[in-house]
């Protein structure tokens, strides 16, 4: 999709969103995709015959790779023509295009076997953007989701609370360390949460999209042996600071900057702050090459 004018706010996060569809002449799917992640934070899709027939050639792409008790495999994409295409799929990148008013692309992929059962949590704290929320996740079902095999959960319309990081959960005065997510984050994170979540119990070639800020997680798993593969791709949008919240205050204009993978083109996407490139210290960009390098020849 063409943009005349870069939206400075993500569309799907804003008040005016439904004049904008109007602007825009949205059709009724296109709507109906914007209102709900506008409203709830997450919104379904049914990826049609052509994302059908990826599943199953992203399952066989990557079944492998689940050795030795193996639950996460991550960027499978640089080995897998599959898990590009079902993350580039059409379907998706114009309706990220349109809620957005950027355009998207995919910059890192988990392939799941079995549940994940991760503690509720919102990607803002893992990944984030400036502007702020120019970040989603795209849960993908592989196959059937069984209410026994730990499905997905989120929390609908939480996304609509402010950011919640780790200075929230308490890590105030010093830099967050290993441990303190699981120590600090999670079980102030699980407070602020007052309402029942949800499963995601999707057919295979359904994908649902959460925004950078809702809640999710993985439910326990109840049946021993239970699969449900799953592949979840993370997307950014163009002309925005890509950065890790965890070690950067915003507030104060320091940021620990990203140069986050493009599965589209196989390169990367350097930060800009108003179309401008901003520099990056060398071991980011070191470490952007060293990590395609390990994951293009080895699975860790
Ligand atoms: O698939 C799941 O169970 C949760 C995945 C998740 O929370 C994530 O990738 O951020």
């Amino acid at each position: 999709m063409p943009f005349k004018k870069k939206a400075a706010k993500p569309w799907v996060e804003t008040e005016d969103v439904l004049p904008y569809l109007d602007a825009v002449g949205a059709d009724e799917a296109q709507r109906r995709f914007v209102t709900d992640l506008h409203r709830d934070g997450v919104a379904i899709l049914d990826l049609g015959p052509e994302g059908l027939a990826l599943c199953d050639a992203v399952v066989a792409d990557t079944d492998r790779y689940f050795t030795g008790g193996n639950r996460r495999v991550q960027d499978t994409w640089r080995r897998s023509a599959a898990v590009r295409s079902l993350s580039n799929l059409p379907v998706i990148e114009k309706m990220l295009a349109l809620a957005y008013g950027r355009r998207p692309f995919p910059f890192q992929t988990l392939n799941f076997l079995v549940g994940s059962e991760q503690a509720a949590h919102a990607d803002a704290v893992h990944f984030h953007s400036e502007p702020q929320r120019f970040m989603c996740g795209v849960w993908f079902a592989l196959e059937d989701v069984q209410p026994d095999a730990g499905p997905l959960f989120y929390h609908l319309g939480s996304h609509k609370r402010p950011v919640f990081g780790m200075r929230e959960a308490g890590v105030v005065d010093r830099a967050p360390e290993l441990g303190d997510y699981d120590r600090f984050y999670v079980p102030a994170f699980a407070k602020e949460l007052k309402t029942q979540p949800h499963l995601a119990l999707l057919k295979k070639g359904q994908a649902l999209v959460w925004t950078a800020n809702v809640a999710h997680g993985g439910t326990a798993i109840r049946r021993e042996g239970a699969t449900r593969r799953s592949l979840v791709t993370h997307y950014y949008f163009e002309d925005c600071l890509y950065y890790t919240p965890m070690y950067s205050s915003p507030e104060e204009g320091r940021f620990q900057l990203r140069l986050p993978a493009n599965l589209k083109t196989g390169g990367w996407v350097w930060p800009r702050r108003a179309g401008k490139r901003m520099p990056l210290e060398p071991r980011t960009v070191a470490r952007a090459f060293k990590e395609a390098l390990k994951r293009a020849v080895y699975v860790g």
